[in-house]
């Protein structure tokens, strides 16, 4: 922490300040406007502009009522709406090679009835479009989600195949009439049909019929694993043409492609309405739309899985999920039938060290590592294979919450997760992730002692093979239906395009046959793949038929091949564009055998323990203390630190002293080897504080310049800063005027923030004292080492939440010794009397971007 002793030189700009806030309550001043959403755009981007006025600023939003249709409000793009109704076959001239057959990829006539007929409907309402989209050049998708916030950064091309095929779908209610399934008019749909208005209702009453059994099977089976998720739309674009020579898959080496994505983060173990915020792995699944058929990485946050043979799933996920007898505990690993299992199946150790680090708490799905987990195959034109591993590293960094925080999440806000993803991207801050691949030629599969490159326990450290980035996915569209897309999208395992391919990890293996097999319960048959979230966006011809829930009409006599009735067509491409399969050479007896080559389960555990910092490796014992401390068979308890001794003789020594287990017995040496790009500190990320939640606690008598500049400062490098007073409305600053509060204290929690603001005031802070919520505010955004501000005054209340910070007058002084070692780290004051500067708002910002100062001493905090 620098002290920020600043001169009271500008008294005057404060004064500015002050006047622009007050000028602020008829009219929005013009640094508002510049980081502010167009209306619309979503909660949080209009929230950042609030405490200047609930006005809405001008220059970027009209309302466009027309009775038209969803995508034909005002626009200059040059594109019109017709595109999206164009015959089937036909090509969009799109920017870059993006562009595909619009809509059917089944391949046949465009759809009537999909296609005009809704849009044709939508174009009779009368449409609310509270944002004007003025991108030179923009397509129907853009005009499908309005502009996004960043006005340096235009709102970007999104790849328009995949949303033109959604499109038709998409039907919007306003200005229709209520029908039933049959298009039947309906009259009332709020009595039921009765003998008399007290009399018996009627069994020919079909809209009641319809309406409840329409409702009574709202519900599909939830996923069996990965219940809980959030979706998202975007694209995923190559940086240049680098793989060329390894693979033939043009969404990997054409730059001048953005590839269509849907992805869905989700987590593991709990069910579809559980909380965001358990201790768990992250799934991380992309649906590429590309123009050789979808591809899918199906990966997790976590480079590693906890067995190794796909026939071992079924038990670990029966052994993590509620225990079967009373369905406890929801969503969470911390009970005795996972630890039981884990503790007799050592394979799991390298997964579960990495599940008790912060990894598993990630503070967003924009700040979190995937990874396709085990090795895949990059194939090229002359059929030549390289092995390859790949990773998603977020352009934000890799940072997370602390346990405490994530466990009062789940109470405050179970949604935390879905809705900064929803809101960033209602904001335009768009998450973004680098593909990074890791490539090793055939030849030297075996070039690893320790690594077997089949075992998806095991990774191969970035410093031994390091990871190239190829590319960048940029997720900037919300799903418009969460059922429709988010709930209905069939990740499969098996989905590859020709240029990708498998390896025979018996994991890998085992997931070919999973996720085909499970949607035929999940989504009700075999026809999913027609669900228009699922489908290609390239065309497909096949004889498969029939089943529940077809939606295409084949047409013709021949659904057979070889037919000459049909002309022989679909024709079978082979050679010519076909999938082939490598022709990996396979040689082995039958049997049902584990390779020696899988035997080692610790010594990749070791190097993850020691590639941690102190902060890192201080959370992971303490996270092993939590989960087994619940365990309440003590057998399983000292399995456990055995294992957890042949990993690392301090970490099991110190879990062991948290949990009453003996200390052991050193058992075996560590390696003593690191791999530092395991670390999360290594991380920090390229997007500074964008993005980051900011709370500024105030009351009525605050001095409002000070507030503003915080809030315009932050504000202007991507922040959404929220003023949070003791009750919502209006406060009344120390001038007299008006202040615009976001939301009441009690609504929210500092754990729903990255960091927290003290305003100044003597007034303000005399009412923030008298109330234990905002003390408890800032203490526990201390203990959870997040940048905590403090202007002027708004210092007592720091006192009041006994911080193990200088007194008042030392911090002004920057003394040569500190109370205590790092407990002022991220922690930024402003004197009284001192100007609310640019140097002030950077430090700030800087110990915001820092995510975390987990150097402060927090045990003595009461929060
Ligand atoms: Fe999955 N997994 N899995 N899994 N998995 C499913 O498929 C399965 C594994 C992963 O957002 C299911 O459609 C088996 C590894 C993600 O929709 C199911 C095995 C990895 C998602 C299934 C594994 C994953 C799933 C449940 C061992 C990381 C969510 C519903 C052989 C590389 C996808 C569904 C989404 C979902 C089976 C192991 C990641 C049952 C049998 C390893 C991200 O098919």
């Amino acid at each position: 922490m620098t002290t920020a002793a600043r001169k009271k030189n500008a008294s005057s700009k404060t004064k500015g300040a002050t006047r622009a806030v007050a000028k602020s309550a008829a009219q929005p001043i013009e640094a508002r406007k510049t980081t502010r959403a167009p209306k619309g755009t979503g909660t949080a981007a209009r929230e950042t502009a609030k405490p200047v006025a609930k006005t809405p600023a001008k220059a970027t939003t009209k309302t466009t009522v027309k009775p038209a249709a969803k995508t034909t409000a005002k626009t200059t793009a040059k594109t019109s709406v017709k595109t999206s109704v164009k015959p089937a076959t036909q090509k969009t001239a799109v920017a870059g090679k993006t562009a595909v057959a619009a809509t059917n990829p089944r391949g046949g006539k465009p759809s009537a009835a999909s296609g005009t007929k809704k849009i044709s409907a939508a174009r009779k309402a009368p449409v609310k479009r509270t944002a004007t989209v003025t991108t030179k050049g923009a397509t129907p998708a853009a005009k499908f989600r309005p502009a996004a916030r960043r006005t340096t950064d235009p709102p970007a091309f999104v790849a328009t195949a995949k949303i033109e095929q959604l499109m038709p779908h998409v039907m919007d209610k306003l200005g229709t009439e209520l029908t039933t399934d049959q298009g039947i008019k309906v009259q009332d749909t709020d009595n039921s049909l009765r003998a008399g208005p007290r009399g018996p209702s009627l069994l020919e009453d079909f809209h009641l019929r319809e309406k409840i059994m329409r409702f009574d099977h709202e519900r599909i089976p939830e996923r069996v694993v990965h219940a809980r998720g959030s979706g998202a739309h975007g694209y995923f674009q190559a940086y240049g043409d680098d793989l060329a020579e390894q693979t033939m898959a043009g969404f990997l080496t054409d730059p001048a492609l953005r590839t269509p994505v849907f992805v869905r983060f989700s987590t593991v173990q709990g069910s579809r309405g559980s909380t965001d915020t358990p201790r768990d792995v992250r799934g991380f699944a992309v649906k590429f739309y590309t123009e050789q058929g979808n591809f899918d990485l199906v990966g997790n946050n976590m480079p590693v899985f906890f067995i190794q043979d796909g026939i071992k799933f079924p038990d670990v996920v029966h052994a993590v999920k509620p225990e079967p007898h009373h369905e406890m505990p929801q969503a969470a690993s911390a009970h005795d039938t996972f630890w039981d299992f884990v503790s007799l199946q050592p394979e799991t150790m390298h997964h579960v060290i990495w599940l008790m680090s912060d990894r598993a708490i990630p503070r967003s799905f924009r700040t979190m590592q995937g990874f396709g987990v085990h090795t895949f195959r990059l194939v090229n034109a002359r059929g030549e294979a390289t092995f390859v591993k790949f990773h998603w590293k977020p352009l934000a960094g890799v940072h997370s919450l602390v346990w405490d925080e994530a466990q009062k999440i789940s109470g405050k806000d179970p949604d935390f997760n879905r809705r900064d993803l929803w809101e960033s991207i209602e904001a335009g801050i768009f998450p973004e992730y680098e593909l990074g691949v890791q490539l090793i030629a055939e030849s030297e599969e075996f070039r690893f002692d320790d690594i077997d490159l089949l075992d998806s326990t095991k990774i191969i450290p970035e410093e031994v093979v390091p990871v190239v980035p190829v590319g960048k996915m940029v997720l900037d569209r919300n799903p418009e239906n969460f059922f429709a897309e988010t709930e209905q999208v069939a990740f499969c395992v098996g989905n590859v395009v020709p240029g990708i391919d498998f390896t025979d990890d018996p994991l890998l293996q085992a997931r070919l046959f999973s996720y085909l097999d499970t949607q035929l319960t999940r989504l009700g048959g075999p026809n999913f793949a027609q669900i228009p979230i699922n489908q290609p966006v390239v065309p497909v011809h096949h004889h498969q038929q029939d089943g529940f829930h077809q939606h295409s009409i084949a047409a013709g006599q021949a659904n057979y091949h070889p037919n000459s009735l049909g002309g022989g067509c679909p024709v079978v491409p082979g050679t010519q564009g076909g999938f082939v399969h490598h022709p990996e050479l396979v040689d082995g007896v039958k049997a049902r055998k584990r390779s020696e080559t899988f035997a080692d389960h610790y010594s990749q555990a070791t190097l993850f323990w020691n590639s941690m910092s102190a902060w890192e490796k201080a959370h992971i014992v303490a996270a092993y203390r939590f989960e087994l401390g619940k365990v309440t068979a003590m057998h399983i308890r000292e399995r456990m630190v055995e294992h957890l001794n042949r990993i690392d003789h301090t970490l099991a020594v110190s879990v062991a002293a948290g949990i009453g287990v003996a200390a052991p017995q050193p058992a075996v040496p560590n390696h003593g080897r690191v791999s530092p790009a395991l670390s999360q500190a290594a991380q920090p990320g390229v997007t500074g504080i964008l993005g980051r939640k900011v709370a500024v606690l105030v009351a009525d008598g605050v001095e409002a310049g000070g507030v503003t500049a915080v809030h315009i400062g932050l504000a202007e490098q991507g922040a959404i800063v929220e003023l949070l007073a003791p009750v919502d409305g209006m406060v009344t600053t120390a001038s007299g005027d008006t202040l615009p509060v976001d939301r009441a204290m009690n609504t929210m929690a500092s754990v729903l923030y990255d960091a927290v603001v003290v305003a100044d005031g003597e007034a303000s802070v005399t009412a923030l004292l008298n109330d234990g919520y905002a003390i408890h505010f800032v203490a526990e955004a201390y203990k959870h080492a997040k940048a905590i501000g403090v202007l002027g005054v708004g210092d007592r209340l720091v006192q009041a939440a006994r911080l193990p910070v200088f007194e008042p007058s030392d911090r002004l002084e920057a003394p040569a010794s500190k109370p205590m070692s790092g407990a002022l780290d991220g922690v930024v004051f402003l004197a009284p009397g001192m100007d609310t500067d640019k140097t002030f708002i950077d430090e700030l910002a800087t110990a915001i971007a820092a995510h975390r100062h987990y150097d402060r001493p927090v045990d003595g905090i009461a929060a």
